[in-house]
């Protein structure tokens, strides 16, 4: 009768820790999840990347979000002056690829179209891996040439 009693305690006791672990699983993984979400919008949305010798402003966005591996998708970059002036019809290539991995991208990004107010249309993107990637884009001027490195986190 006491053993009956205490199993019977013992297994409540586990019911109630059970609960408490499933519900510290679940705020884990919800944390989790959050901060995944929050890396993808940062990889996606714009932000302003300083060219190297301090000449242009580059912003992109991305036509895909978050950037899926393996699926052909667009870029618009933004591309203005160090004080904010939108750059028109400036010749901008790509390349880019892993360093950690030693190659390229598998695609031949090109800049197709001027689309006004500083930004160009970038077709042919794609990533085939997750991982650290960087996009080196060069940008020229009549009387201007330089370039800027852009750092993504897939
Ligand atoms: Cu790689």
């Amino acid at each position: 009768m006491a053993s009956g009693l205490r199993s019977a305690g013992v297994r409540l006791c586990s019911r109630v820790f059970f609960r408490h672990l499933t519900a510290l699983v679940l705020m884990v993984a919800l944390l989790a999840a959050s901060i995944a979400e929050e890396n993808q919008s940062e990889s996606a949305d714009n932000g302003v990347w300083i060219s190297q010798s301090g000449l242009f402003k580059v912003g992109y966005e991305s036509q895909q979000h978050p950037i899926a591996i393996n699926r052909m998708h667009s870029w618009v970059l933004h591309v203005a002056t160090a004080d904010g002036q939108p750059v028109a019809n400036a010749d901008i290539s790509l390349t880019g690829g892993m360093p950690a991995h030693d190659h390229g991208l598998p695609t031949s990004p090109r800049m197709t179209q001027y689309l006004g107010n500083g930004e160009y249309l970038i077709e042919g993107m794609r990533f085939h891996m997750n991982g650290s990637w960087e996009i080196t884009i060069t940008i020229s001027t009549a009387g201007n040439r330089d370039t800027v490195v852009i750092l993504l986190e897939l």
